[in-house]
């Protein structure tokens, strides 16, 4: 049978429409959703659609074979709440992976009555946002505060999965996203499992837009959503439910004109009328997608809330006079994000990332850190993004310090200042544990300050295969098991060694940041009078032999015999990076105001 990454490439698929929707009209009484399994279970089943799953899988059945009627070539299973946290209210979170297993069976068994080689049909595992937020707090007098961990979310998202899996899923769809966070625990735990089990199922993520701003509902724009996930193995990236079609298609647009991968789409039928229906009718649903087919946007078409058969068949009928849009592969560019994108190319410009908000590098950042004086951080970070920073770099490395407790609560104070959460975050932190911390709060793509080689190739290997799943790119410092590369010959031989490792391994070039060691000059001693020149002749060499990485550095470092004197400082700064960004230097860790 054919996989579904092939049969995208020749024609537009059709996803199913609302089970929801279908359900309700069922309208199943208390008895009926308890079936003969939860007779007697402790509280109220109204409502849990996916128990249904257990207790009337022949009408969960039907649905999938009326959608498969209609023309659907991927169906989804009945698991969209199949998580421990949404199936507490029923007081069922030790059914998660049965639950998910059955629902999967469900469709398995629809879709292959109706598969043929011409045309194949396919399950989507469904894989909804859960009740709660990782990346922000409920309590507004509380902005440090979450009602769910990352961990938290892995471990029942882990759970969801392998019932999927193991009932016979061939895409996971991971939909209706509305924070990242939550999406991004769903891609870790998913590629974890996909990893030790050797199979390569791919994913389609669909998000839901919260208002005509067009960001979601955590705060990110579409294009800096797709940074944030586009580690994952992706089949396709798009939106459900939001509004109806017409409205949102300017997002799909602007989705398409960023991504790399497939595009899909399934809206709700119009937009609600007042009376628990949709204003759309199937087929002025289906007029409003053929303008979407007609500028070349989707791969993937369906329906999210309200839409029956009737309305897939009507998008299916249009869609079959359609080809689908090629996919483009945008290479060479560094994408992160924070809550809008940042596209770093070679040759456009410089970025500034922000020092102040390291208790390493500033004695005032520190004693804040130290008293709890979150407010007064916070207002470093500002100033820095107003002074110009594009990143900013986030160290908590002091022996004073907790660094774990403490950039978990600045990050997540930060998730709650939009005008500091705009630009992505820098983690800087010699301990792995302080890092991992501050990817499990952080939505947006960020960038690892640091991996090297400093502990052999088998941690530094297992540290950069932990940033794929986490989605965020790393700055490789040329570091080795003999020490730090101060001279042209070392930085060579390392960036050379770190390279291969680690595209051999599957890590993208784009998301290699090397920073080959500024050094402080002047110092007095002799041999680091020529650090300076060969930090720039080793850019030179880097950019030249190591396709699409990026390189950093952080420029204070230079200057620090002269701290205190900060005329001379900046004069030395200046000159330094004019030769140094010639040299293919693209980014650097500075003070913005000077
Ligand atoms: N590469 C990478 N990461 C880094 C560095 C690097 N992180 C830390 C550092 N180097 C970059 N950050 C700073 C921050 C502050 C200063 C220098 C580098 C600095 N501070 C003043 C001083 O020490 O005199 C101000 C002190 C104060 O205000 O108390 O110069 O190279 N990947």
């Amino acid at each position: 049978m054919k996989d579904i990454r092939e049969c995208i490439k020749s024609r537009i698929l059709i996803l199913d429409g609302a089970m929801g929707t279908m359900i309700q009209s069922a309208a199943l009484d208390e008895n009926k959703f308890r079936g003969e399994l939860f007779s007697n279970h402790n509280c109220q089943l109204t409502g849990c659609n996916d128990v249904l799953n257990l207790t009337q899988p022949e009408l969960i059945g039907s649905i999938h074979r009326q959608y498969l009627e209609a023309g659907a070539d991927i169906i989804e299973t009945n698991t969209f709440n199949s998580n421990s946290i949404s199936l507490e209210e029923y007081d069922l979170r030790d059914k998660v992976y049965e639950l998910n297993f059955a629902g999967a069976r469900l469709a398995r068994q629809q879709a292959d009555l109706f598969s043929n080689n011409e045309k194949p049909r396919f399950v989507a595992g469904s894989i909804g946002p859960t009740s709660k937020m990782c990346s922000m707090s409920p309590d507004v007098n509380a902005p440090e505060f979450r009602s769910i961990t990352f961990d938290q979310l892995v471990d029942t998202y882990s759970e969801q999965i392998r019932g999927l899996i193991d009932g016979g899923v061939d895409v996971l769809l991971i939909e209706t996203v509305f924070d990242t966070l939550n999406c991004k625990a769903a891609i870790f735990a998913a590629m974890q499992l996909t990893e030790k089990n050797n199979n390569h199922i791919p994913i389609m993520i669909s998000a839901t837009i919260a208002d005509s701003s067009g960001r979601i509902l955590s705060g990110q724009t579409v294009e800096a959503f797709y940074n944030s996930v586009s580690h994952a193995p992706l089949l396709s990236i798009g939106l459900n439910c939001s509004f109806g079609a017409a409205q949102m298609k300017p997002f799909i647009s602007r989705l398409k004109s960023v991504a790399s991968c497939a595009i899909s789409a399934h809206p709700n039928a119009g937009l609600p009328n007042g009376m628990g229906g949709y204003d759309a009718t199937p087929s002025s649903m289906a007029t409003q997608i053929e303008e979407y087919l007609k500028d070349g946007l989707l791969n993937i078409v369906g329906g999210c809330c309200g839409t029956t058969p009737e309305y897939i068949s009507a998008i299916a009928h249009v869609a079959r006079n359609y080809t689908p849009p090629k996919t483009e592969k945008h290479t060479a560019q560094t994408t992160l994000s924070g809550l809008e994108p940042l596209t770093i190319q070679s040759e456009a410009n410089f970025i500034n990332v922000g020092e102040r908000t390291n208790v390493a590098g500033s004695a005032r950042f520190a004693k804040m850190i130290r008293e709890g004086r979150y407010a007064d951080a916070l207002a470093v970070a500002r100033n820095q993004v107003e002074d110009g920073a594009q990143i900013i770099d986030i160290c908590m490395d002091d022996g004073m310090i907790d660094g774990q407790t403490a950039i978990k609560e600045f990050l997540n104070r930060i998730a709650a200042e939009p005008d500091i959460a705009r630009v992505p975050i820098m983690i800087d932190s010699s301990s792995w544990d302080v890092i991992e911390t501050a990817l499990k709060c952080t939505q947006g793509k960020s960038i690892v300050n640091s991996i090297s080689l400093k502990e052999g190739e088998e941690e530094f290997l297992h540290r950069a295969n932990l940033l794929k799943k986490y989605g965020a790119a790393a700055v490789v410092m040329l570091f080795d098991e003999k020490g730090q590369a101060t001279n042209y010959e070392r930085k060579i031989e390392i960036a050379e060694r770190a390279y291969r490792l680690l595209t051999e391994n599957g890590f993208n070039p784009e998301d290699i940041i090397f920073d080959p060691n500024i050094l402080a000059v002047a110092t007095g001693i002799p041999e680091h009078d020529s650090y300076a020149s060969d930090y720039i002749q080793a850019c030179k060499w880097i950019k030249e032999n190591c396709p699409f990485v990026k390189i950093s550095g952080g420029v204070s470092n230079l200057s620090f015999s002269f701290r205190g004197n900060n005329a001379i400082r900046e004069a030395m700064h200046s000159v330094f990076l004019y030769h140094a960004i010639n040299a293919g230097m693209d980014m650097g860790i500075v003070n913005p105001s000077m």
